[in-house]
């Protein structure tokens, strides 16, 4: 009686947790982060963003090519990781995107990023990601 008991609340709770996970996955979200502004600026619309994990970050390529995206700091300085989710190459294409998905391999916290060619000009962004 008390093994068919536990048996049963087992199940119960592995079913809330499946239900918890699907529902996070549900609600991921996909941001867009224009690279040059609507209104012609040498920058990335909006500067300043803050996601959960999981999220997904666009990059497109919106006015004034070329852009790139550089990490120049992302958590605990670990500058392996800022050169692999670094774009190096330009992007020329005007309508042409890129993505990050912030899932749980990557870590929480600050990621600040700069586009090269327009650095002097201040084209940079930071990304908040919250656990
Ligand atoms: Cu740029």
């Amino acid at each position: 009686m008390l093994a068919e008991l536990m048996r049963g609340l087992v199940v119960g709770l592995a079913l809330v947790l499946t239900w918890l996970g699907m529902g996070q996955a549900a609600f991921a979200q996909t941001y867009q982060i224009k690279m040059g502004a609507d209104n012609g600026m040498l920058a990335f619309q909006p500067a300043q963003l803050t996601i959960q994990v999981g999220d997904t970050v666009e990059w497109l390529n919106n006015k004034l090519p070329p852009h790139n995206v550089i990490f120049s700091a992302v958590p605990n300085g670990d500058k392996e990781l800022a050169a692999k989710l670094s774009r190096q190459a330009l992007v020329y294409k005007v309508g042409d995107s890129f993505r990050i998905t912030f899932n749980g391999d990557l870590p929480t916290g600050t990621y600040t990023y700069y586009c090269t060619p327009h650095r002097g000009a201040g084209m940079q962004g930071k990304i908040v990601v919250q656990g």
